[in-house]
């Protein structure tokens, strides 16, 4: 299951209804242009948190659908309803996706114990493997290397999409668990994450920047450094720019100027004004 995954984005009409058509060309431009090696579907990319189950549903059929077996899929079906959690991923399980994904349960500062109980009573009732989701920017839980242990002690949960600017415990669990995978999950810390020997990386920005996402990691591997430094250095500068405009939005506008139907971002998420639409196309015709 290793190597360059794409975080996918959805594509949602005005309403915040799921579009089937722009979702199965983003699928396809993922596959045939930025020649990722999985997709990772219903993440934050993937604007999960504002969806409804039934929208959840529908994405990972869609995009099952049009993916078939041309590459991995990842289903991620955290959600603060642990029954909710079970039910999609009993689901993707059934449609075939290669493996789950939860992010860890948030806003109610749950203990360790609470999250450890969390995996382990999904995975008792889910036919199927688990990355751990861990993004303790977004949900404000950090887990420590033994907390990460412990987790690993459930031999279903087959590793971590480690989302955190933390050198020193990524190198540790890479050190501690060399049988786990590892996915890094910030795309401007591509090469560093990938100097410490993880197994793939799961990105946004791989919507449109799949490609040199890919090249850094082979490079890496090939301990071609320097090469690799100069795409991170590109990959960088187009990472600034859309993280300055807006993130998915801005995605999904480059998106657009590739002939994709990317669509809207849901509410709340509010989407670009008209001087930040060109901005996303001039970045656009800089980078791509
Ligand atoms: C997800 O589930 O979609 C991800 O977490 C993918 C990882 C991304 N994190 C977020 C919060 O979007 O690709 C990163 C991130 O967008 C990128 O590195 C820019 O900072």
């Amino acid at each position: 299951m290793n190597g360059i995954y794409t975080a996918l984005i959805c594509s949602f009409d005005e309403k915040g209804k799921v579009n089937e058509a722009g979702l199965r060309e983003i699928v396809r431009h993922n596959i045939d242009v930025q020649q990722v090696d999985g997709l990772y579907v219903n993440g934050s990319s993937g604007e999960n948190f504002l969806m409804s189950a039934d929208q959840k549903k529908k994405v990972f059929e869609i995009v099952k659908d049009e993916a078939k077996n041309d590459v991995k899929l990842i289903a991620q079906i955290g959600a603060l309803d642990i029954d909710e959690a079970i039910e999609l991923g009993r689901f993707a399980t059934e449609l075939g996706y290669d493996a789950v994904s939860a992010v860890t349960p948030f806003y109610y500062r749950f203990d360790f114990d609470e999250v450890r109980d969390y995996y382990n009573t999904i995975l008792e009732q889910v036919d199927n493997k688990m990355i751990i989701y861990s993004i303790p920017a977004l949900t404000g839980v950090s887990m420590s290397l033994g907390q990460f242990a412990e987790l690993f002690e459930n031999e279903k949960i087959i590793g971590v999409k480690f989302t955190a600017p933390d050198f020193f415990l990524l190198e540790r669990i890479r050190h501690a668990f060399p049988d786990k995978l590892i996915f890094s999950g910030f795309d401007e810390m591509l090469l560093s994450a990938a100097v410490l020997d993880v197994d793939g990386a799961i990105g946004s920005t791989f919507n449109v920047n799949g490609r040199r996402a890919k090249q850094i990691f082979e490079l890496a591997q090939e301990g071609r450094i320097k090469e690799a430094r100069e795409i991170q250095k590109v990959t960088n500068d187009l990472i600034a720019d859309i993280l300055a405009n807006g993130l998915y939005q801005t995605i999904k506008e480059i998106l657009k100027s590739r002939g994709v139907d990317a669509g809207l971002c849901k509410k709340p998420m509010k989407n670009l004004d008209a001087d930040r639409v060109k901005k996303a196309q001039e970045i656009a015709k800089t980078y791509l």
